[in-house]
């Protein structure tokens, strides 16, 4: 069912524990290291890095928007197998936008995928899909947010095995303005397969 190579997997481990070896014993001051500009560590290892999303109508001016997903510094090596990495400024993500509303603020992520899940509330504000990465395990979340126009709320959220997955809006069904289905993913009994979890949620009147 995994479709990324292991064989390549321990290689690039391999690889990353000579590279760390080596500056650990090049370099036993570590603030010393991330100092050097030629640091090697830093450039493979620190991704302070934005990444921009086209999403849909969030602020519900009648323009597409933008989102910028900036991610938290990381010191490690990021690998659904094998990932072992710190985030010295705490791994979260802020996400923000083209257009002038809050911030959203998501917590244990260190990247991930945003997408138009359209407004299924039927505002005329764009709901948000989050897919966020994590350092290790194939196992992650979708969680959908939404504005009122005054804040962000997440009024629902589900566990899938993110690695396998092509299409994650498929997994938003919409039964009506007042309520959604994601569907997360578990195993099976005996872990052989995944099996699809349909759960519904509502939206609040009230933000969260
Ligand atoms: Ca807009
Ligand atoms: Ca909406």
């Amino acid at each position: 069912m995994r479709k990324r190579s292991h064989y390549r997997n321990y290689t690039l481990v391999a690889i990353m524990f000579v590279v760390v070896a080596f500056q650990a014993c090049k370099l036993p001051d570590k603030k010393q290291g991330a100092a050097a500009s030629s640091d090697l560590m830093d450039k493979i290892f620190s991704t302070p890095t934005v990444d921009t999303f086209q999403i849909g109508d969030v602020d519900g001016d009648g323009k597409m928007d933008k989102a910028f997903l900036k991610r938290p510094i990381t010191e490690g090596f990021v690998d659904p197998d094998e990932g072992n990495a710190e985030c010295p400024g705490g791994c979260n993500v802020e996400i923000s936008f083209s257009t002038d509303i809050p911030v959203i603020k998501h917590e244990t992520s260190i990247g991930g995928f945003l997408m138009d899940a359209g407004d299924l509330n039927e505002d005329g504000k764009s709901e948000l899909l989050y897919v966020p990465d994590w350092i290790t395990s194939c196992w992650g979340g979708l969680f959908l947010y939404t504005y009122d126009g005054q804040k962000w709320s997440n009024p629902g959220s589900v566990g899938i095995y993110y690695c396998d997955e092509q299409d994650y809006l498929k997994r938003i069904r919409k039964i009506d303005r007042n309520s959604f289905i994601l569907i997360g993913q578990e195993w099976n009994d005996d872990q052989t397969a995944l099996i699809d979890i349909p759960t519904t949620f509502h939206f609040q009147k009230e933000a969260l």
